[in-house]
């Protein structure tokens, strides 16, 4: 499957439109992610306050040897989203593959991470493949016959509602096929004081990357969105165990998008993430419903993360 910049534009204008003109307003977390959107979430990645990244790390670093002992070596190593590099690292120095099998839906990006792996790891054959994952797709013909191992780290399921996320764990079910497991990076539920920081960074790279799409749709779509007239706000709903971003109007605002008008009063928002976070019985229950048997786990010594290995 390829998608080209003109698919992606279409896509792009057809959800901002879309979200715009919804009551309350919300735009899909993808479009955060361009060019500077990415290199912000970098950023935000090595923040004190943002603790995922670095615990995920550090519980891979720990559970390394076991989940090789697990899935037992030659696995091709599926990953989802191949934008974690270090932790990539970690897993295929440990595990022994037979490939790798790094997925994104950018070409661009995947060229980039398929080179730096290749010289990390001479012999490993690497298959970068462009597809949405959210829709079973077929893998390489290299790997017909060889057991998997898919890898979707970063707690990226916890940005879908819990219907698409069994959906999404059913169709990586689908994709891998009978006798393949799954390592998978979820985060917990926790106390507020740890999770708004997180989210509400005291340097606002969180608020810059939140108000970046602004921009976006003013370059991309011709907007004329004030964005002195928006500020980043984090906040925690507590009945759907979510971290929720927004983008509040700090005014009455009317702008023009594409020829279209909208308007928000002073107060109102567009709700631009979800970052759903799970217990661990939660987590087992959200793997059972999407095809995934629970293997093992594994958390840090606070019970931040979880990292988790399942089986189908
Ligand atoms: C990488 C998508 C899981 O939800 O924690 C970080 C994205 N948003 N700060 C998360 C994010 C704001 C991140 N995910």
């Amino acid at each position: 499957m390829r998608s080209t910049v003109a698919d992606l534009t279409a896509a792009f204008r057809y959800d901002i439109m879309e979200g715009l003109s919804l009551a309350p307003k919300a735009i899909p977390a993808r479009w955060l992610y361009d060019r500077r959107g990415s290199a912000l979430f970098e950023a935000i990645t090595l923040l004190p306050e943002y603790y995922p990244t670095r615990t995920e790390r550090s519980i891979l670093a720990s559970a390394a040897s076991e989940i090789a002992a697990l899935a037992g070596p030659g696995r091709a190593v599926i990953e989802f989203g191949s934008g974690s590099s270090a932790k990539t690292r970690l897993l295929l120095a440990e595990t022994e593959p037979s490939a790798y099998v790094p997925i994104d839906i950018s070409g661009e990006f995947l060229r980039e991470v398929a080179v730096g792996l290749s010289h990390a790891f001479p012999g490993l054959p690497i298959y970068p493949t462009e597809a949405d994952f959210t829709y079973p797709f077929a893998l390489p013909d290299e790997i017909a016959s060889t057991a998997r191992l898919g890898f979707f780290p970063g707690s990226t399921i916890g940005n879908l509602t819990v219907p698409a996320a069994v959906d999404l764990l059913r169709a990586m079910a689908v994709t891998l096929g009978a006798g393949s497991m799954l390592l998978i990076g979820i985060d917990r539920i926790k106390d507020q004081d740890v999770l708004l920081p997180a989210y509400d960074d005291a340097q606002g790279l969180t608020a810059a990357f939140n108000l970046n799409l602004l921009h976006r749709i003013n370059r991309e779509l011709g907007g004329s969105i004030p964005l002195g007239a928006f500020r980043h706000l984090a906040r925690w709903n507590d009945a759907e165990a979510r971290i929720e971003m927004h983008l509040e109007a700090t005014r009455d605002v009317r702008f023009e998008v594409d020829g279209r008008v909208f308007s928000l009063s002073k107060g109102e928002t567009i709700h631009t993430e979800n970052s759903l976070k799970y217990g661990r019985r939660d987590a087992f229950v959200l793997l059972q419903a999407g095809g995934w048997h629970p293997v093992a786990d594994w958390t840090d010594d606070s019970g931040l993360f979880s990292v988790i290995l399942a089986e189908q």
